[in-house]
């Protein structure tokens, strides 16, 4: 079965693939068009956006879509960056710079919670539905890792006793947000075959 998944983020493509490929799915995305379609997200929840991104290209195209919508809470921080994730600090500064800022806002914070959440939403010509993944966390004291992207060298797993920049990507996708938003969509997929 072919999945188009309507993202442009080559990181969360790669995890869509690791997850579902061995499943079966074969995964398209915006990076396989040819043309550049412009997707104004001006949603206030994750649900709001992930409809928003699927929508645009299942109406365009006439195929059923899944997006992905997702981002970093912080509870000290009233919750943000949240929904605006991509777009903390200008959408094209360094994740380097953005983690840094983040660090120094909650130096001297002792509650440390955060979680990523991920909404998935697979839009078709009959139906709108939505799968929430989350993960909870604790904002790292020092950027750590390589792997991953976005906030994921600040973001430690407390079970993993490590951040999820600094463990495999097998390692993230067995415990990460988009992992259970994915699961979910898998276990829908079987039960209305
Ligand atoms: P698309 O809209 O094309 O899918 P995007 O990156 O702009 O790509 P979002 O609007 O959903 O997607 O923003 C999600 C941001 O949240 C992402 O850019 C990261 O900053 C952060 N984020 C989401 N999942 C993450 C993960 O698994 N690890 C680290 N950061 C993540």
């Amino acid at each position: 079965m072919e999945l188009f998944v309507v993202t442009s983020n080559q990181h969360k493509i790669d995890e869509f693939k690791e997850l579902l490929e061995p499943l079966g799915y074969k995964i398209k995305s915006l990076l396989d068009l040819k043309e550049n379609i412009e997707i104004i997200e001006d949603g206030k929840t994750f649900e709001e956006n992930a409809i928003i991104k699927a929508k645009t290209i299942c109406e365009r195209f006439n195929i059923t879509c899944i997006a992905d919508d997702s981002g970093l809470e912080i509870d000290a921080l009233n919750k943000e960056p949240g929904v605006l994730s991509a777009r903390y600090l200008g959408h094209d500064t360094s994740y380097e710079y953005k983690n840094n800022v983040i660090l120094e806002r909650m130096k001297d914070k002792k509650d440390r919670t955060c979680r990523f959440v991920c909404v998935i939403a697979l839009v078709s010509k009959n139906e709108i539905k939505t799968f929430r993944g989350e993960v909870e966390g604790k904002v790292a004291y020092k950027i750590k890792g390589s792997n991953g992207f976005g906030y994921d060298p600040i973001f430690f797993y407390e079970p993993f006793n490590d951040t999820l920049a600094n463990v495999s990507s097998s390692m993230k996708n067995s415990i990460s947000h988009r992992g259970n938003a994915i699961r979910k969509m898998v276990e829908y997929f079987e039960n209305n075959k």
